[in-house]
């Protein structure tokens, strides 16, 4: 099947994920062609079945906002006819729902059926979604979707609080990629960050104010007071600063490396106890299940989609989102050296349910309902 992925190309969950789900189905012998304004940050190297298509947007002096929207939906076009794709598939509601819908409208002029999945990733609906002024594109643009899947139940659920949607949603959740080479001496590498007794705490995301960085510092202080260990912060954003700022007003700069962004993020994991997302909202968590993929377990918050992957008492821990208190006392339960080893054999038992081999099959099943002859 030739089919066209549309995408946020950067250090987001949605991008990572679609770009994942390119590659693999492209190993499978689809020919995938990427469409977005940058080349996507997990995309890597020549790959066969794989095209990539830059969506450039003209700088016009007259317009104070460029409209990337109508330059994306013609580049749609463009690919779609002279490519000839079997299907388009989108991930986010806005503006590649509503660009996909305004390409079909143009083929279909053109005397061109094309098809388009829209899969709904969470700030979309959860947190873009919820300002009114949005809400007339989106529920357009999921209902005349031809297939819309979401990516925990607990957004299928949030998407049809808030949108008057009539179409039905498919739960596909966030997969694991493949996993990187194991690096050697990972032992030597671990020894440049913490000492060898030393536990080692780890947060990665894009330091979003959803995120509550701030209170993984403070989770982390309360955690070192009782057992000295370090915190490996990857990612950059807005709240970096002001959680830069925490940490030296808590006296533990000294314990906590910023490392910012970083591509190969299961290279820090590898060297990693302890993963911590205490987010305000996440509608699945993909840094959770990557951390789980590593065998590293989760202290989380229990908002959204987080308890669909990470599994309370087994691959880690959950409370109320804020509670600090809680999430530091559950890391430190878990930081017993037999409860670590058993937790996590857990994580990565727990993140093997969410495997290529389980996830692909489901969007395969999709287009294949939408393209049957291909
Ligand atoms: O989490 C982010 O800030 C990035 C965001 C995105 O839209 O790219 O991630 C969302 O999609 C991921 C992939 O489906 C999910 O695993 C994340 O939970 C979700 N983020 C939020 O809901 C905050």
């Amino acid at each position: 099947m030739k089919i066209g992925i549309v995408l946020y190309p950067t250090f987001g969950g949605s991008g990572v994920v679609a770009t994942e789900l390119g590659k693999a189905l492209a190993l499978k012998g689809h020919q995938i062609h990427f469409i977005t304004y940058s080349q996507p940050v997990r995309l890597g190297s020549f790959r066969e079945n794989i095209f990539y298509h830059e969506v450039s947007v003209s700088d016009y002096p007259l317009f104070d906002f460029q409209p990337y929207e109508t330059e994306l939906a013609s580049k749609m076009v463009d690919v779609v006819r002279n490519e000839k794709l079997d299907i388009l598939h989108v991930h986010y509601a806005i503006p590649h729902a509503s660009a996909a819908f305004m390409a079909k409208m143009i083929l279909r002029s053109q005397g061109i059926e094309i098809p388009f999945v829209t899969t709904l990733h969470g700030t979309d609906i959860t947190l873009v979604g919820k300002d009114p002024s949005f809400e007339p594109v989106i529920t357009f643009c999921i209902n005349e979707s031809d297939a819309v899947t979401a990516v925990s139940q607990s957004l299928k659920d949030a998407t049809y609080e808030h949108f008057n949607v009539t179409r039905q949603i498919d739960v596909i959740h966030n997969f694991i990629a493949p996993s990187i080479q194991k690096r050697e001496g990972l032992d030597l590498v671990r020894l440049k960050y913490a000492a060898i007794d030393e536990p080692i705490l780890c947060h990665i995301s894009n330091f979003r104010k959803v995120k509550r960085v701030e209170d993984v510092i403070r989770i982390f202080e309360k955690v070192n007071a009782q057992i000295p260990s370090k915190l490996i912060m990857v990612g950059d954003g807005p709240e970096r600063y002001s959680c830069e700022q925490l940490a030296r007003k808590l006296a533990i700069c000294d314990r906590v490396v910023f490392l910012g962004k970083l591509r190969d993020t299961a290279h820090v994991l590898e060297i990693s106890d302890v993963f911590l997302l205490p987010s305000e909202t996440e509608s699945f968590g993909l840094a959770a299940l990557e951390a789980m993929a590593e065998s590293v377990p989760v202290i989380s918050s229990n908002t959204g989609g987080i308890s669909e992957v990470n599994k309370h008492s087994f691959s880690g821990f959950l409370s109320d989102v804020g509670d600090i208190d809680d999430m530091a006392k559950n890391t430190i339960q878990l930081l017993d050296k037999e409860t670590l080893a058993q937790f996590k054999v857990n994580a990565l038992a727990q993140a093997n349910l969410f495997s290529l081999e389980v996830i692909l099959p489901q969007y395969e099943n999709i287009y294949r309902n939408l393209v049957p002859n291909s």
